[in-house]
């Protein structure tokens, strides 16, 4: 199933004040753990991630007031977290250039305050809309999801956001909408990278999903990770997380939703068809022409310590996701 306690001893939401979860995570984790006190204190849990080491960041103050009442561990996986450090310095975001530190060098400058995002299309409620009245009506959950890359190296993340179904059903979907398109950004001065005349990306970034896997319970919208605020390096202040697609669908920094009939055209796909398609599942029995999608680079890892796992169809997700994709030939829609 979806939604799984990390363990038994974290009390449902019913049985403790959000504030007390909030608080008991924050401020017990590092100490209780150690020693054996957890378990007399409700809503402390035992093996949660401790996010002591990670950097401090102020987000909005209406990001800061859902923080409080988050629901922690909606889902979990069985995989350490990756350290803070590697998943903000090894990015793939090439509005801020194509070398994996350049987002951490470059995206500093991004101005993510404030944010409003164009939902429209095949909806009945169109409109430009302001990131937090986006997110306001839905509770945050933290989803610590495998990210794979199509490169073949992969991380796993605390994400913090909202359900993107939920997003979704608010703008009423018309009986027409059969996918849902997304675009990144457009700002040559604040993202460098769309300056480059050496630029391969046809910007806007866009990426589509279908709208049964839009709705699916794992599709999510995040606005921050590791407990605090996205960092602009991986897609502040709003990202798409797709667990079960290669990373590159997990389009960043939002402007635009678009609903609509047609299957939409997708950055990657148009750029190199015959090696990224539209549905980019995490496939080890579908290679990409140039590599193996076999193992994976479990992110981190260095010459000494290769770090290198077998990659799991659909990324792990096959129980949840599976049924999406039944009767289709996955070779072809790869
Ligand atoms: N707008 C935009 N979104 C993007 C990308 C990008 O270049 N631009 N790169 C994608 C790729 S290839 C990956 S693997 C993930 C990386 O996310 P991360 O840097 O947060 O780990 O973002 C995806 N989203
Ligand atoms: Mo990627």
């Amino acid at each position: 199933m979806l939604i799984t306690p990390r363990n038994r001893l974290t009390l449902s939401e019913n049985d403790v004040t959000p504030e007390a979860v909030y608080l008991s995570r924050r401020h017990f984790m590092a100490g209780a753990a150690g020693l054996g006190l957890a378990a007399s204190f409700p809503g402390v849990t035992l093996a949660g991630p401790d996010y002591s080491e990670v950097a401090k960041a102020q987000g909005p103050q209406w990001f800061e007031d859902k923080l409080a009442n988050t629901r922690w561990d909606a889902v979990v996986a069985e995989d350490k977290i990756t350290p803070f450090n590697d998943a903000t310095h090894y990015n793939n975001f090439y509005e801020f250039g194509s070398d994996k530190d350049d987002p951490a060098q470059n995206a500093g400058k991004l101005n993510t305050v404030p944010w409003s995002v164009t939902i429209d299309g095949e909806v009945a409620n169109p409109g430009r809309y302001a990131l937090e009245d986006i997110v306001q009506p839905s509770r945050f959950e933290e989803r610590i999801y495998r990210l794979r890359c199509v490169e073949a190296w992969s991380m796993v993340i605390p994400w913090l956001g909202i359900p993107l179904a939920d997003v979704i059903k608010r703008a009423g979907p018309t009986g027409n909408a059969k996918y849902v398109r997304f675009e990144t950004l457009v700002d040559p001065k604040q993202m460098p990278g769309q300056d480059s005349r050496f630029a391969l990306i046809d910007w806007p970034y866009e990426e589509g999903l279908r709208i049964d896997e839009a709705m699916h319970p794992l599709a999510f919208l995040a606005v921050g990770m590791y407990g605090r605020v996205l960092p602009n390096q991986n897609g502040a202040p709003l990202r798409l997380v797709v667990p079960w697609k290669y990373g590159f669908k997990s389009i960043k920094s939002i402007v635009r939703i678009l609903l609509v009939e047609e299957q939409p055209e997708t950055s990657w796909h148009k750029l190199a068809p015959n090696e990224y398609g539209f549905y980019a599942n995490v496939n080890p029995e579908v290679d990409h022409p140039r590599w193996s999608q076999a193992t994976e680079r479990r992110l981190p890892n260095s010459l000494f310590r290769p770090n290198v796992i077998e990659t799991q169809m659909f990324n792990g997700y096959a129980e949840q996701v599976a049924g999406l994709y039944q009767g289709m030939d996955l070779r072809k829609y790869y």
